[in-house]
């Protein structure tokens, strides 16, 4: 869709699934998720609409509208800068003693941005219910995970801050739920923030308008297949004597199926007026916006 110029762009989740799945699973509806750009399948856990998503890479804000819960925030674009609205959220969780926990996603790269290491430190401080989880899928875009930090792991970042951290495996689903589980629930128990490190892979290109082959291997992505956290839970379900062939094709079918209708809403969803550009920004648009605002909708008797 992004090649035929339907869609602006696309953050791809290949080899993520189990990060967001495993995380939103494990949450409860009055809890806040605080997502990246690339927590597709967190979103899609939460209710928000496969069209949605698609109506928001193709540049119109009504995609951040989504039918999940109105207290969850939109994709965040900027790198890292949810992490201190998440700590700002969780602050006012703990000040109003509702016994809810605020999640955020970001990438490995966003744990080099000083935004972070704020809302951690600020986490630690006053002890928040907040879970940190860093999705760390080994680049950056074109930048490796040895060129992000000198530290070891990520998770121990946490001691720093004044609290708990771990590395999980990101492509186990089951694992991902489990330690989601547990840090949500200590969270909410009121001791304090846990910082997530779900280490995985990032099988695709970074967004559909990269080529990741221009500064790595297609060897190296090869490799990462082996881990890939769908095949891996197929795998264990086929073994468990839980999943056969007739699933895998029915439930195949039935997810084309709806890619399919929710593309079909997208495409005939009519793009918005130009004039609402100006929308939602001020309580009060000043009038330099204003009088654009009058000409873009036709009502100027200039
Ligand atoms: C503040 C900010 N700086 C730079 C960018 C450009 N940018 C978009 S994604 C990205 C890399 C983020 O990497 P990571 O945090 O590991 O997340 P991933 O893309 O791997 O999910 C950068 C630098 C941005 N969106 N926001
Ligand atoms: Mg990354």
């Amino acid at each position: 869709m992004h090649r035929t110029g339907r869609l602006g762009t696309y953050a791809i989740s290949l080899g993520q699934e189990a990060v967001s799945v495993g995380i939103a699973s494990a949450m409860r509806e009055d809890d806040v998720l605080l997502p990246s750009y690339r927590d597709n399948g967190a979103l899609l856990w939460r209710g928000v609409a496969l069209e949605e998503i698609l109506l928001f890479w193709g540049g119109d804000e009504r995609g951040n509208q989504f039918s999940g819960p109105v207290h969850d925030f939109p994709f965040c674009v900027p790198v890292g800068s949810q992490a201190p609205h998440a700590a700002g959220v969780a602050y006012a969780l703990k000040l109003r003693k509702e016994p809810r926990v605020a999640v955020c996603m970001f990438g490995d790269g966003a744990t080099s941005k000083g935004d972070v290491y704020e809302a951690m430190n600020f986490a630690g401080v006053h002890k928040l219910p907040l879970v940190f989880v860093a999705t760390n899928n080994q680049w950056a875009i074109s930048v490796p995970l040895r060129l992000q930090t000198g530290s070891e792991t990520l998770a121990q970042k946490a001691i720093g801050a004044g609290f708990s951290g771990e590395q999980v495996d990101g492509s186990d689903v089951v694992a991902m739920r489990a330690a989601a589980e547990e840090a949500i629930a200590t969270a909410r128990d009121g001791k304090g923030p846990h910082f997530i490190e779900a280490v995985t892979y990032r099988l695709g290109d970074h967004t559909t308008s990269d080529d990741a082959l221009r500064y790595r291997s297609a060897e190296e992505v090869q490799a990462h297949w082996k881990e890939e956290p769908i095949a891996r839970l197929r795998s264990y379900l086929v073994g468990q004597k839980m999943w056969t062939k007739a699933d895998e094709e029915r439930l195949a079918a039935e997810c084309h199926e709806r890619i399919e209708a929710a593309v079909e809403r997208y495409l005939k969803t009519p793009p918005r007026r130009a004039e609402t550009m100006f929308d939602n920004l001020y309580a009060d648009l000043p009038e330099a916006y204003a009088a654009q605002r009058r000409e873009l909708a036709g009502e100027d008797d200039a």
